[in-house]
């Protein structure tokens, strides 16, 4: 949701959130005291190495069995090739998952997105194989009943069953200890439809008409060579991928099947585009974002809110405020509401001067047994979750 708050904001609601974000970093954490994570008490303690905070284990050593859950419930594993079972956990996800703080809407990820995959990060120097842990969901009517930790345990033990010891996650919540805290900004397409639904509100001295007007795009990429990536574009951009991801201290580490599988375009999943040279033919910027539409919660007009994420971009001979553009301009005409990015990586470089607004979500990032001695900036950052 696009902040409504401004830094001399004095609501009693704003100055209670902002005590209980300032309160949370002493706040205990029973469970998250247990695990190989950065805890909040090392801190600033640069003696501490960097790196694994345990050590693997042989996987004989590893419990065999999964861990108890109460009498009533068991362990199934989701064959998410099963239609009916991919079903059973979008419908979980749909009314059970991720909403913003006011709860005006909620994530709708597609069935296609909801596969675990493993990744290889980079960490400075170090190529990790990690699990990208993502879509943790407990039915509202079973929540803060302790059963996050069991779920977090039991996968744990999975993905150590695997010969897998570290794991990146983020979440909208301060646990020990972020490695970058990330806020979310967000460009309006269609602002009259994220004001009539509360996503965002008219400017002071704003009218509808001159709000419109200011959001309004070219019908059409102005970029000669934009095109959208086809499959024999892959190596070209894991090329340009590689060496635009190797400046950051964590990002992740693409091969060309991972860029196949991650950025190859896909309907209503991920769109990316890139610049073709009209004289050489070389592939010299690229940009890309995937679809996640949230639910909009009682509103009687609309249903759906379209979003689209900002993913991978590299510009290398178009300027990134240009090709950026482009990737709005074409956004917009895909029926996108609103287009969202992270101040990751260079984000910050076009993000003021495209019209984006800056969002009152943060997002915190985290690596499970893989300890960084101090944290990174946001810009240091090279990578994006879905
Ligand atoms: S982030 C998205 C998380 N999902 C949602 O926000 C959806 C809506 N919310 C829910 O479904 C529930 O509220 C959840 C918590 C399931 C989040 N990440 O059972 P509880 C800790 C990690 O009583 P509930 C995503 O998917 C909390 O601090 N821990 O609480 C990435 C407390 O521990 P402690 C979290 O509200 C997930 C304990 O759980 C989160 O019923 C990455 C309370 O448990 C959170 N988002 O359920 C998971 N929220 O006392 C970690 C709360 O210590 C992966 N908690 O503070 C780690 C790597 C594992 C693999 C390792 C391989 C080597």
């Amino acid at each position: 949701v696009e902040s409504s708050t401004t830094k001399d904001d004095t609501s009693l609601e704003t100055i209670v959130r902002r005590f209980q974000e300032s309160m949370s970093d002493s706040k205990t954490h029973k469970f998250w005291e247990t695990q190989p994570v950065g805890q909040f008490k090392d801190i600033g303690d640069t003696s501490l190495p960097e790196g694994p905070i345990e050590l693997a284990t042989p996987l004989s050593e590893v419990k065999q069995e999964p861990y108890n859950l109460p009498s009533v419930y068991e362990w199934t594993t989701c064959d998410m090739a099963s239609d009916d079972i991919c079903s059973e956990v979008y419908n979980l996800l749909r009314n059970n998952y991720v909403e913003d703080d006011e709860n005006m809407f909620r994530f709708n990820y597609s069935k296609e997105f909801l596969s675990g995959v493993p990744a290889r990060i980079r960490v400075r120097d170090e190529v990790v194989k990690m699990a990208e842990i993502n879509f943790l969901c407990v039915h509202k009517k079973l929540r803060s009943k302790r059963l996050a930790p069991v779920m977090i345990k039991e996968v744990t033990r999975r993905v150590h069953l695997e010969n897998i010891w570290q794991a990146a996650y983020t979440a909208g919540v301060v646990l020990p200890t972020p490695i970058t805290t990330c806020q979310y900004w967000h460009r309006s397409l269609n602002p009259k439809k994220l004001i009539d639904v509360g996503f965002s509100r008219l400017g002071a001295r704003m009218t509808m008409s001159r709000t419109i007007k200011l959001y309004k795009l070219p019908e059409a990429p102005v970029t000669p060579g934009f095109r959208k990536m086809e499959l024999l574009d892959v190596p070209a951009v894991t090329r340009l991928l590689r060496n635009y991801l190797s400046q950051f201290g964590v990002a992740t580490d693409f091969d060309e099947n991972d860029v196949e599988h991650w950025l190859l375009p896909r309907e209503d999943v991920v769109d990316s585009y890139l610049v073709e040279s009209p004289e050489t033919h070389d592939v010299t910027d690229f940009c890309s974002f995937y679809t996640l539409p949230s639910t909009i919660l009682g509103n009687p007009n609309y249903t759906t809110l379209k979003a689209a994420y900002s993913y991978y971009n590299v510009a290398t001979q178009t300027s990134f405020l240009q090709l950026m553009n482009d990737a709005l301009i074409v956004s917009k005409q895909k029926g996108f509401d609103v287009f969202n990015a992270l101040d990751v990586m260079h984000n910050e470089s076009f993000l003021k001067e495209l019209k984006f607004g800056p969002g009152d979500g943060q997002l915190h990032y985290y690596l499970y047994n893989y300890r960084l001695r101090s944290a990174l900036k946001p810009s240091e950052l090279g990578l994006v979750l879905l």
